[in-house]
């Protein structure tokens, strides 16, 4: 595959969500999903744009042979804060200094303290993920396995636990310019606002892309797929699970 996508037959771009638009929560992509974008790859530029840290991405896709960074046209994880463009990385800002050292503390000693009063029936570790352009937060811990992550996620769909704790930090923090964002199945991200999905579109509106197309599961609003795909810069399309993205695929690009 060559290194520029200039020579692709059609100058669009499509972007990926990862959880539930590629793969299922935190699994592993299906052979016949990277064999889509492999395909799809011959027509278009193809990248993915992912609230997820890079090393959850590379588990993920990383399955028949495939390389997230050298496979694709555009790896943007953390929602474009970790970002490669054709294998190489792109330089990037960071959340720490956009907080900064001393406001960071209060915000991550008051989740810690939010987190030891919760009462839910199980904790497992890993309660705070700090990342390049946001931190994770997760009252059951990231280290849940899958099971107890859709036992978690269905608990929380009941007792609100998540949406009540960001109800919290959104009045508390209201002066520190954080977006706190629900996205996936057993915590929050918290991130400088606009830093949502858009973030990445920022490192590609200079290349000139006829058509801009996002794919994603959670773009109803409040979902961390809204932005992007709200956005007018894309085309949005929504998806129910990965074998719904692999058919708009084949109808449309392949
Ligand atoms: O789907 C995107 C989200 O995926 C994970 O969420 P969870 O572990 O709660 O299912 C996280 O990586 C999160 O940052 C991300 O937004």
């Amino acid at each position: 595959m060559s290194k520029s996508f200039k020579d692709r037959p059609r100058n669009a771009l499509c972007l990926f969500d990862v959880d539930g638009t590629l793969t299922l929560a935190r699994q592993g992509a299906s052979k016949e999903m990277i064999d889509t974008l492999r395909q799809l790859r011959k027509n278009v530029a193809v990248g993915f744009v992912s609230g997820s840290d890079l090393a959850k991405i590379i588990e993920q896709l990383e399955t028949n042979g495939f390389n997230v960074i050298n496979d694709l046209d555009y790896a943007f994880a953390e929602n474009g804060l970790s970002a490669y463009k054709l294998g190489q990385l792109l330089p990037s800002e960071s959340f720490i200094n956009f907080v900064g050292e001393e406001k960071y503390k209060v915000l991550v000693n008051f989740i810690l303290r939010y987190l030891a009063d919760m009462d839910i029936p199980i904790k497992r570790g890993t309660f705070i993920e700090f990342r390049r352009g946001m931190i994770n937060v997760s009252p059951i811990g990231r280290n849940a396995t899958i099971k107890e992550r859709i036992e978690f996620e269905k608990l929380d769909k009941e007792k609100r636990y998540r949406e009540k704790f960001v109800q919290v930090l959104r009045e508390k923090f209201s002066d520190y310019g954080l977006t706190f964002s629900i996205g996936g199945q057993i915590s929050f991200d918290v991130f400088p606002n606009g830093w949502d999905k858009r973030y990445a579109l920022r490192r590609v509106e200079d290349e000139g892309f006829d058509e801009i197309h996002f794919f994603g599961d959670k773009t109803f609003e409040g979902g961390n797929d809204y932005e992007i795909f709200a956005d007018p810069r894309t085309i949005g399309h929504s998806v129910n699970n990965p074998e719904d993205t692999i058919r708009i695929l084949k109808e449309q690009f392949l």
